[in-house]
Formats: C-alpha cells, sequence, structure tokens
C-alpha cells in the first residue's frame, strides 16, 4: 500500500472556497448533487489538472459553468476523478453527481443508515465517499447545504451551521437548507435526517448571542439526555471563563446514534455521537458512564475553537486538535470534579492504552511522519501523550504565559489549518522561551525513563539527586536525542512538610521542577537539616518511566504523609507493584507468595482514613491491574503467574482487614436520592471497592448477592454483578444474577454491554467458550461496534487468562473474529487487532501461538488497508 509522507506535503493547486450540496436521501440510490466553485490557486499554471479524490463513487453527470463535459475530457474512477485541461478562468464552477447507497455501508464512513437515521461520518476521509472533492483539511469552503427526504421517515433534517430555509416537496417530500458562514474543510461536514425524539435549551454567550441547544435521540429516550444537556451548558461556559472562547453560531446540535466507530464527532454545529456517550440515567448508566458522556461532550464542544476554527494542515497533525482538546477536556472534568481523583485516573489511563503503545511494535511519535491508513493513528499515543505534552507546555511556562499563548495561537491561527510548529510558535512567541528541545516531545516515539538515586550528606547538610535520562528505541528511531523533561519533585520532611533548601545546583530548578535536558545531571540541594523522603514527578508533571532507588520505608512514609495527591498514591501504587512481581515470580518458582504485613495494614489504613476523599481511596484500593503488573515486568509474562499473584494480594488484605472494611462498609450504605455528582460517585467508587475484597472472605458471595439485590442504581448493580460473576462464577448467586440483569436490560441494547462484558472478563479458561457462545446471543451483533467492543474487545483487552490462554484458543477465537468484523468494518476490525500489540512480552509458548494467528489474519486474501497496516507493524 502507499505509504504517506509528512515531507511530501504540499498545498494543493486548486482551492474551493464554496460548496454547495444537495442531497436526495433514499437508503440505497442517495442522489447527490455537489455544486463547487473551484479557484486556482496564484501562481499555479493553467495546465495544472485538477485531481479530486473519491472512494467507491458512482459518477453519473459532470458540468462546468452549465456545459456538460465531454467523456474524453475527465478520466473517473470510483477512487478518483481528473480533469485535466480544467477552464483557464482563475474560477469556474463544477457540477458533480454522485449516487450512494447508505443502506449497505457497513464501514459507517461516508452517509449511512444508523437504526433508519441517515447520518454522516466524514472524519478522516469519509467525505470522499459521499462526492468527489480535494477530501484534505487544508481546503476549507463555505457551504450551503439543501436535504430532501419523504416528510414522514425523516422529519428532521440537520446539517452544519444555521438553518436557513424549509418547506414541503410534492409527494410527502420536504427540504431543508442549512448555511454555515464558517469555512470548513470537507471532515466537519455532517448531514443527519430521521426521526428523532428532540430536547430543547438555550444558551446566552458571554457577548449576549442567544444559542439554541438541540439534543436529538432514539424516541423515548428523551429524559436520558438531560445529563447530557447539563453538561454541554456547563461545557460551553467553562470554555470562555477559562480559554475565553465563546460559541459562533446561533445552533448547536447533538444526535445519538447507535452504529457509530468511535466516541463522538465535532462536526461544525452538528456533533454526532456514539449513543452510550449521551444516553444516562441512575438505573442505566454507572458514574463512570456519566463522567465520560461529561468528558465528550465537553471533548466535542471544545473542538469548536480547537480544530474547528483552528483546523490542521493536514493529517499528520492530528495531536494539534486532539492532543490540545483532551488537555482541555481534562482540565474541564478537574474543574468538575476531584482535580486529584481525575489526574490519577488520566495517569492509569496513560498508563494502561498508552504505555504499551509506546513501547511496543505500534510506537510512534505524537506528530507522525508516515501512515499507511490515516484511521490507524487515532491512537493513544496521538490523544493522551498528545495531552500530556500539552500540559508540560503549561509546566514549563507557568499558566500565565500558558494561557498568552493560547491566546496568541487562537487569534493569529484563527479560519487556518495550521501545524504543530506554528502551535509551539505562539507559545515561544507569547513567552520568549526557546521550546526547540521541547518539541522533541512531538517528534520522538518512546517513553523516556529516568534512572534517579539519591545521598544525604548530614555534615554537609546537603541532599544530591543523581539523574539520568534515556530513551528506548522504537521501531525505525534507534538513535534517540535528549529529552526535556519537566520533573516535579519535593523534598518531604518527617513532619510531611516540603522542606526548604537554601540553594541548588546542576540544574534550573523553578518553583518545584527540575527541568532534565542534560543526560545526566547531579543536583545538590544545601541547607537541608534532615534526610528528606524524596517525591518525585508530582501531578505526574511527564510521561515518563521512573527507575528509583528508594527504601521501602521513605514509599511507606510517601503513601502516608506527601502532599502531592498523585506522589502518594503513586507511592503505595509502586509498593503494591513490586509486591505482585515478587508474588508472581515466587508463584512461577513453585512457592506460595510472601507479602509484609505492613502493606495490608497500610492499605487498611487507606481504606479507613476518613481524611482522604472516598474516591481517592478507592482508586488506592484498586491493585494495579495484571496488564499493568506484566508492563512492569517487561517480558517473558506469564499471565497465569500474575493472575494467582493478585488473588493472592487481595485475599490478604481482606483477610487482614476484614472488620474494619466490613463496619466502612455498612457505614457507607446508600439512603438518598441518586446524584451523579463526584461525592455520590466517590461514595459508591468506595463501597464497591470495599465489596471487591470483602466478597472474599466467607459468605462473600451472598453479601454480592445482596448488594446486588439491594442495589438502587447501575453502578452499585453493576460492580456486584461484576464481583459475582469474577469472583463466584458458577453460584447459584453469580448464574442468578446474571440471568436477572439480562431479563430486566433484554431489550436495552447499551446496557446489555456491561452484561457482554462482565461474562467477556471472567478470568480463566473457559471464558473463550463463554465469549464464543455469546457471539449468537440474541443481543450480539458483529455490525454494531458497540457490541463488539463489549464483548470481543473486552475479552482480548481486560482478560489477561482468557485471552492469553496457554493453548492459544484464545487468540484463535480473537482471529476469527477480527475478519469476521473486517468483512463489515476495516476500521472496526483494526482497532480490534491492536489487542495483540504486546505479543513479543509474552512467555515463549503463548509467543508462538499468538504469532501464529497475526500470521493467519496477515495471510488473509483480500484484507484491508486498515488491518493490514496494524497486522504488519505488530509482526515487523
Ligand atoms: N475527531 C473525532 C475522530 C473520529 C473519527 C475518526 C475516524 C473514524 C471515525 C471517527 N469518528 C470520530 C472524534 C474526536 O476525537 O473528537
Ligand atoms: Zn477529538
Amino acid at each position: 500500500g502507499q505509504v504517506f509522507k509528512l515531507e511530501d506535503y504540499r498545498p494543493s493547486d486548486y482551492l474551493i472556497p464554496l460548496t454547495e450540496l444537495s442531497f436526495r436521501l433514499s437508503p440505497d440510490a442517495t442522489e447527490v448533487k455537489a455544486v463547487l466553485t473551484i479557484e486556482r490557486r496564484d501562481g499555479v499554471a493553467t495546465t495544472a489538472p485538477l485531481v479530486l479524490d473519491g472512494d467507491g463513487l458512482l459518477l453519473k453527470k459532470l458540468e462546468i459553468d452549465g456545459t456538460p463535459l465531454a467523456q474524453s475530457t475527465y478520466t473517473v474512477t470510483p477512487d478518483r476523478l481528473e480533469i485535466a485541461h480544467p477552464p483557464e478562468a482563475k474560477r469556474f464552477k463544477l457540477t458533480i453527481e454522485t449516487e450512494v447507497a447508505p443502506v449497505h455501508n457497513e464501514a459507517l464512513m461516508g452517509l449511512y443508515l444508523s437504526n433508519g437515521v441517515y447520518c454522516t461520518q466524514c472524519e478522516a476521509e469519509g467525505f470522499r465517499r459521499i462526492t468527489y472533492f480535494l477530501d484534505r483539511p487544508d481546503i476549507l469552503s463555505v457551504y450551503t447545504v439543501r436535504v430532501e427526504a419523504p416528510k414522514a421517515e425523516a422529519p428532521q433534517l440537520l446539517s452544519n451551521g444555521n438553518p436557513l430555509e424549509r418547506g414541503e416537496m410534492a409527494d410527502g417530500w420536504h427540504y431543508a437548507v442549512w448555511h454555515d458562514p464558517f469555512p470548513k474543510p470537507s471532515y466537519l461536514f455532517a448531514l443527519v435526517a430521521g426521526s428523532l425524539g428532540i430536547v430543547n435549551d438555550r444558551f446566552v454567550t458571554r457577548s449576549g448571542r442567544e444559542v439554541e441547544l438541540g439534543i436529538y435521540v432514539e424516541h423515548g429516550k428523551e429524559k436520558l439526555a438531560d445529563y447530557a444537556m447539563d453538561a454541554l451548558k456547563r461545557s460551553m461556559k467553562w470554555d470562555e471563563d477559562v480559554f475565553g472562547c465563546e460559541y459562533d453560531l446561533d445552533v448547536f446540535n447533538i444526535v445519538a446514534v447507535s452504529d457509530f466507530n468511535m466516541g463522538a464527532m465535532e462536526n461544525k454545529g452538528l456533533n454526532v455521537f456514539n449513543d452510550k456517550y449521551v444516553l444516562a440515567d441512575a438505573e442505566t448508566a454507572t458514574d463512570a458512564d456519566f463522567a465520560n458522556i461529561e468528558a465528550i461532550i465537553a471533548h466535542e464542544y471544545f473542538h469548536n475553537w480547537t480544530g474547528n476554527r483552528i483546523t490542521c494542515r493536514d493529517w499528520f497533525q492530528l495531536c494539534l486538535k486532539e492532543g490540545l482538546t483532551v488537555f482541555r477536556d481534562h482540565e474541564f472534568s478537574a474543574d468538575q470534579r476531584s482535580r486529584p481523583v481525575k489526574r490519577i485516573a488520566e495517569v492509569r489511563t496513560l498508563r494502561a492504552h498508552q504505555f504499551p503503545e509506546d513501547q511496543g511494535p505500534l510506537a510512534h511519535p505524537v506528530r507522525p511522519r508516515r501512515y499507511r491508513e490515516i484511521n490507524n493513528f487515532y491512537t493513544a499515543t496521538v490523544y493522551e501523550k498528545g495531552s500530556e505534552v500539552v500540559r508540560m507546555i503549561r509546566t514549563v511556562l507557568g499558566p500565565e504565559a500558558f494561557r498568552a499563548g493560547m491566546d496568541l495561537y487562537l487569534k493569529r491561527h484563527d479560519g487556518e489549518a495550521a501545524t504543530i510548529e506554528d502551535f509551539l510558535k505562539a507559545f515561544e512567541d507569547a513567552s520568549g522561551r526557546d521550546l526547540s528541545q521541547f518539541a522533541l516531545w512531538y517528534h520522538q516515539a518512546g517513553t523516556p525513563n529516568l534512572t534517579v538515586s539519591s545521598a544525604y550528606n548530614a555534615a554537609a547538610r546537603e541532599f544530591t539527586i543523581e539523574i539520568e535520562q534515556s530513551v528506548p528505541p522504537t521501531p525505525s528511531e534507534s538513535r534517540k536525542r535528549l529529552m526535556h523533561i519537566p520533573l516535579a519533585f519535593g523534598l518531604v520532611g518527617a513532619d510531611g512538610r516540603d522542606m526548604v533548601y537554601e540553594s541548588v545546583e546542576g540544574a534550573t530548578v523553578d518553583d518545584g521542577v527540575i527541568h532534565v535536558r542534560k543526560r545526566r545531571h547531579s543536583i545538590r540541594f544545601s541547607g537541608i537539616a534532615e534526610r528528606p523522603a524524596l517525591s518525585l514527578n508530582r501531578g505526574f508533571s511527564a510521561p515518563i518511566t521512573l527507575s528509583v532507588e528508594q527504601k521501602t520505608e521513605d514509599r511507606i512514609f510517601l503513601s502516608g504523609h506527601d502532599s502531592d495527591p498523585v506522589a502518594r498514591w503513586q507511592a503505595f501504587n509502586t509498593l503494591l507493584t513490586e509486591a505482585l512481581i515478587a508474588a508472581s515470580r515466587q508463584i512461577r518458582g513453585g512457592k506460595r507468595p510472601v507479602f509484609s504485613d505492613r502493606l495490608s495494614a497500610l492499605a487498611g489504613q487507606i481504606a479507613c482514613d476518613d481524611a482522604l476523599e472516598q474516591a481517592y481511596r478507592a482508586l488506592a484500593l484498586a491493585l494495579p491491574g495484571e496488564a499493568d503488573i506484566a508492563r512492569e515486568i517487561g517480558n517473558d509474562i506469564d499471565p497465569d503467574a500474575i493472575f494467582a499473584a493478585r488473588e493472592a494480594l487481595a485475599k490478604r488484605i481482606a483477610e487482614e482487614n476484614g472488620p474494619s472494611l466490613r463496619d466502612l462498609y455498612e457505614r457507607l450504605r446508600d439512603n438518598g436520592e441518586f446524584s451523579p455528582d463526584a461525592a455520590g460517585a466517590g461514595r459508591r467508587a468506595l463501597r464497591n471497592a470495599l465489596l471487591d475484597y470483602l466478597a472474599l472472605l466467607t459468605d462473600g458471595a451472598s453479601l454480592a448477592a445482596d448488594h446486588f439485590r439491594l442495589a438502587a442504581n447501575m453502578t452499585d448493580r453493576a460492580a456486584a454483578l461484576t464481583v459475582l460473576a469474577h469472583r463466584h462464577s458458577g453460584t447459584p448467586q453469580a448464574t442468578g444474577a446474571l440471568a436477572s440483569f439480562e431479563s430486566r436490560y433484554a431489550n436495552d441494547p447499551l446496557v446489555m454491554d456491561k452484561w457482554f462484558l462482565v461474562q467477556a472478563s471472567v478470568p480463566g479458561a473457559q471464558t473463550v467458550e463463554t465469549v464464543r457462545r455469546l457471539t449468537s446471543h440474541r443481543g450480539f451483533s458483529m455490525s454494531n461496534p458497540n457490541r463488539v467492543r463489549a464483548l470481543v474487545g473486552t475479552f482480548a483487552n481486560a482478560n489477561q487468562t482468557g485471552f492469553h490462554r496457554a493453548d492459544g484458543e484464545g487468540y484463535r477465537f480473537f482471529g476469527e473474529m477480527v475478519l469476521e468484523a473486517e468483512r463489515r468494518n476495516p476500521q472496526l476490525a483494526a482497532r480490534l487487532a491492536t489487542a495483540m500489540r504486546s505479543w513479543r512480552s509474552l512467555e515463549a509458548g503463548r509467543r508462538d501461538k499468538a504469532r501464529a494467528t497475526l500470521l493467519a489474519i496477515s495471510g488473509t486474501e483480500g484484507l484491508s488497508t486498515d488491518l493490514r497496516d496494524i497486522v504488519e507493524r505488530m509482526l515487523a
């Protein structure tokens, strides 16, 4: 396949300042008429051919300035339209008529039908499945869109921008015309038509502009959109207050659809959402669902400025909009909820998704230089690490200079398609600082590591920190350059307070941050009266790994006293991880695992420390996941040994602290109205974390069954179901709960996804058979991405012992599922396949079996570019 390279970018010879589209909708023969005002760019020869992108299109008609084109003057295939000799005039009108079949579009890119609703997905290259176009993000055009459909089937006709006109037509048809005054790239085009329930509200912007808000959902689900509407209004206000960004159209619409490849899409004025990220109430959604809805509603809304008003010059710059917008949604959620808890959750997500990517065969820079299939670059690196890089810019420059840089960027590039260089230059110009070394965070793949040791000289009252940086090699980048790593730290004294030093030498140390720029730093702090405990990477100031020589005493002390909550959580988490790694080695060596009494006592103390936030305590009590432990071990992984170690530690903590955990569990009982706010969610999180431990003790199954029976909301019900299915699989309590859940929610596909998920993640060798059986369940469908992700995706990503079954059956089943998904939806299949990215770190037996599955997939004839790209990179 073709490889696209950043260095090959050149501006297009032609521009499309105006785009007029009209759609006559029908499931298998939608007529699309595009009238494009084409303009030759200044300085381009009149002989330059006009080449437009297509993808599977059927051309019906072609005219220039109202005159049909002779067939000899153009060449057309489903994927390309070339007009060899366009008119000499600088501007001309090109009319293109195509026909598309939304009902047959299972790839969910371009125009498709979801549950009878016409909708579009154009990012990244879906617009070319609708009409021939210069389908690249640096072609900004003003769109006017006319949509026609039978009124009974599609009473709502929506597109981008503001509504201009609507009216009746013959034979029960009607039409609507929309105009978007803001020039936009084709990937932000959207159309929705169907019969939907509507929730309306309004928002008055800070300059007094009235905006009509609409959320469109399946009929009967309107009440489930209340939380999303509230999150939208809070997002609009927050963006004004924190970034000075005001909404710019008269309407803002959101449509929830059930078939969607990703979370949501930020089309200008008409966001389209996976219904999973809109619909929620206490009966059907967990606290995690509410938090996701809040974050994704905000994320797509924030794109209005970071992505839409300023877009990307080319797809290599994807992080320009995505990394920045993730950073913005993280900050929003931190302000709406608990900042430390949110930050710890972000760290866990980054480690779980981005670190394995950065440390495996799919590693790529935040701004990649090459791709074969752009859909495969909507990754944790571009999104999550991209966000961490923006956060580090704020750490390096300070909040005021950061805001000045953002203001300058937004002002300077409004209405443009920009690059990462433009973004960095705005911060350099606003702050007067040089970010050239820092820019490596965008260009260099891999997770940097800092090796740290420290020593205290009581006689000299000096504390010295030795730091050495390294960046491991990644595919096609064997030699790495030295990075600028902002490392937040504290020297914690015996009273738990940060010690004040007299002077420091060996690195720039600024406002609690060591700026690591060289390979080695020896940093000496003077005026230190006693040996401090060293707290590092506070607030997770840099997305790095740390190898720190540190006494267990210090870690225990920091777990109880570090004033930085993230570092405090990290200290305890490191103690747990070290214990679990040691235990899994003991188990592999045929021994019984040994844990220190102090560790389980510490877990009990943290659980019962009412001075700490409840949500924080829940996070601290969650043992490092099996995949996290595997990543820390690095190679020769035996998932069964890791699982056994984790179970043994959980049991030990439960046994050592049984009465106090049970007492706390009783005290946290719910006796009020459900509220999805941070306080309520924190209490439920802690109580459910306790249940997970208590379920390991005598009568654990009946305790979990009571928890399930008495649950008054989905968070508690799903938590109890998980505990029963995972810890008491096969018992009457577990089978009873699964059956009762199934009958209660049989007609609610989004809730049934939770039922699939719980069963797909049951640890152990037998789950592959359960999952295979569930693919025939009446609620399951291979053509709905949410269903596939809930069952097959969960099995591969969240079931270490099941997926990595020693006989390779997990991989074989998964391989079949990937190929099955690929026949309909290559993008979904490629994303699913990335679950195998860490196959090389497995022990030899499993590694060979995983490789055999990957080879079987790559040997399949007629593989899509999407799946071939992923599988070949994993095998390389
Ligand atoms: N910008 C959006 C990305 C997206 C997407 C990409 C490829 C194929 C389908 C897609 N749906 C949405 C979502 C976002 O990050 O905001
Ligand atoms: Zn985004």
